[in-house]
């Protein structure tokens, strides 16, 4: 049995004082409602100590949206994992489309990060997915296993307990579209089996493989029905209390 795992990508949104404002009305919202699933969100930097203080001792694990590859030392305007882990942080998002895209992210780069998360204790969560272009092309499969094999590279079969995959077709970000549940699926059920073959079908049995793309109140139900889709990674519903409560409580 796979825990859903339900997780808000803040993206560049939220100062300290919304952050800490809203994280406290969510976590009153997600006690009385009982929410019953994993739950993670995942701040700006700057907004993160505001937001882990309001979560303290509540079940909602407050995540960052990337880190450095390097654990100090002269990389201007990076933040590092010990820095993350000193502010209660053991959980990262590394390799989100908008980092690949906009940030020029390579899957080597990404599994630098994701090798040094694990080295040092954390969590990750390892985004990948296609673009409309690659996917109308034929080449779904190819991206993923490329993903997957980059971003996954030497991390050993006993540390894939601190992996969580997000699946997240590039086309269905921000806009409004979301993969049917079938497409998710297929693409989750893609993901599993080329994990199995890289590692063996129990850690692809265990492996939490959420479903990110424009995910909401309407579409979770159906979404988090398929057997392959164990959880979500929300970002534009994940910025008010009214829109998440529902996500997080979908099974309530
Ligand atoms: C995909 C998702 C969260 P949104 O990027 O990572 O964002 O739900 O706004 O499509």
């Amino acid at each position: 049995m796979r825990t859903p795992y339900i997780a808000g990508n803040w993206k560049m949104n939220m100062t300290p004082s919304a952050g800490k404002a809203f994280a406290e009305e969510l976590r009153a919202a997600a006690e009385k409602a009982g929410a019953d699933v994993k739950m993670m969100v995942a701040p700006p930097f700057v907004t993160i100590p505001a937001v882990a203080e309001a979560l303290k001792g509540s079940n909602i694990i407050v995540a960052a949206q990337n880190m450095a590859d390097h654990t100090s030392g002269a990389y201007t305007g990076e933040v590092a994992p010990a820095m993350l882990k000193d502010l209660g942080v053991n959980t990262v998002i590394l390799g989100h489309s908008e980092r690949r895209s906009y940030y020029g992210e390579t899957d080597a780069y990404i599994n630098g990060k994701v090798l040094l998360a694990i080295k040092e204790g954390m969590d990750v969560v390892l985004c990948v997915g296609e673009t409309l272009e690659e996917r109308e092309g034929g080449k779904l499969e190819e991206v993923l296993s490329t993903q997957l094999s980059g971003g996954l590279k030497d991390v050993k079969p006993e540390e894939m307990a601190h992996i969580t995959i997000a699946y997240e077709p590039v086309w269905a970000i921000g806009t409004g579209k979301t993969a049917t549940p079938e497409d998710a699926d297929g693409a989750h059920q893609f993901i599993r089996s080329f994990v199995a073959k890289m590692y063996d079908s129990t850690i692809a049995e265990n492996l939490i493989i959420q479903y990110g793309g424009s995910v909401n109140a309407s579409n979770v139900k159906a979404l988090m029905a398929k057997e392959n889709i164990d959880g979500a990674l929300v970002g534009g519903a994940s910025l008010s209390v009214e829109k998440f409560l529902p996500i997080i409580t979908f099974n309530k």
